[in-house]
């Protein structure tokens, strides 16, 4: 399998985090992407490419204008009033305040796109994101051009990133630019299945009303888990999107076993749906060890995961979402990249 991979992520290198109360280092570091290359390469998995430049056209198809202007000079912005330290929001709106107005500092507007205060804006945020972009939408490209599957090895991840909206460590949806692209390029139906710890908001959000773009999503219950707010097993999509979102909340503790059962729930979903094509957001989130999740996977059930996603019979984008057991990473990301092979190969 194909990897696209830029070395533009290490510009991506938040310093501090609010999680329980404490300023920590961030989870969401470098050395994430560098030990799952790393694997990518040690274990044989395929050819590792750079990304194609594909401008800031695509992402405006998928994100909103005055979010993308904001996220390119924001880091200028917020070195210009506060000097040269992570930007990170202080206040937010409430679901009754105004929102007509975008506020016109850069606090203000730290607040207004964003949802949380994990996610540093830094000063090379705006080149890490463009170049994950760029992965995710080479890596969808490599798969209409006759690639069974590829992996886009990219950092910071994407799915918690709406169409006008940061958090959770994503600025920039990267497995919805790769559905759309897909779109763009002919494909009538895809599926994107979000197999990470954390429900994926973000791309919900984009694809809510939507319904040429299924989402799936297994993912920690949001009555005990970040996002919170979003991923609720009644929330199905709206208007024409009604029906296209399948959500799959699954309680703290949840083994490979539970997980297996709820699985092929999605899959028969997506296979009901008959995609041209499917984009896997991949978090290794749910590993047993994962400083900040609480599901049960073991090394071996990376392998058993990548397999189910293998019997769905599609073409197959994966993109890289969360993962915070920095050692085991690599070995949990490439278990599932192999096992989809090696099942796929049959
Ligand atoms: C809140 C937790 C952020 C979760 C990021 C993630 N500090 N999302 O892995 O998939
Ligand atoms: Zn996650």
């Amino acid at each position: 399998m194909i990897t696209v991979y830029s070395d533009a992520h290490h510009a991506q290198e938040g310093r501090a985090e609010l999680n329980d109360g404490q300023l920590v280092p961030c989870y969401e570091k470098p050395a994430r992407a560098r030990i799952v290359l790393d694997r990518v390469r040690s274990a044989g998995l395929g050819p590792v490419i750079a990304p194609d430049p594909y401008g800031v056209e695509p992402i405006l198809e998928v994100h909103d204008k005055g979010y993308v202007d904001f996220l390119a000079a924001a880091w200028d912005e917020w070195v210009a009033e506060h000097g040269d330290r992570d930007a990170l929001p202080l206040n937010w709106l409430a679901p009754n305040m105004h929102r007509r107005h975008v506020p016109a500092s850069i606090d203000g507007r730290l607040g207004y796109y964003s949802f949380d205060a994990g996610t540093p804006i830094t000063a090379g945020t705006w080149t890490a994101v463009r170049a994950a972009a760029d992965c995710a939408m080479t890596a969808a490209d490599r798969v209409l051009d006759g690639e069974p599957a590829a992996y886009a090895l990219v950092r910071p991840p994407g799915h918690h990133a709406g169409r006008a909206f940061y958090g959770g460590y994503c600025f920039l949806n990267n497995a919805a630019l790769a559905a759309q692209r897909m779109r763009d390029r002919g494909c009538a139906r895809i599926a994107v299945l979000d197999v990470d710890y954390h429900h994926g908001n973000g791309t919900q959000e984009i694809f809510w009303r939507r319904s040429d773009v299924l989402f799936v999503c297994l993912h920690a219950d949001p009555r005990q888990e970040f996002p919170y707010f979003s991923g609720h097993a009644d929330e199905e999509g709206e208007g024409i999107g009604q029906g296209f979102t399948l959500n799959l909340p699954l309680p703290w503790g949840t083994g490979w076993e539970e997980y297996a059962a709820a699985f092929r729930v999605a899959a028969a979903r997506i296979a009901a749906f008959a995609p041209d094509a499917l984009v896997v957001s991949l978090g290794a989130d749910t590993f047993i060890g994962d400083p900040i999740s609480r599901f049960r996977f073991q090394s071996d059930d990376f392998l058993r995961l990548g397999a189910a996603v293998a019997g769905l019979s599609l073409p197959t984008v994966f993109v890289q979402e969360g993962g915070y057991a920095v050692e085991a990473l690599g070995v949990n990301v490439v278990n599932v990249l192999a096992g989809f092979e090696s099942a796929a190969r049959g």
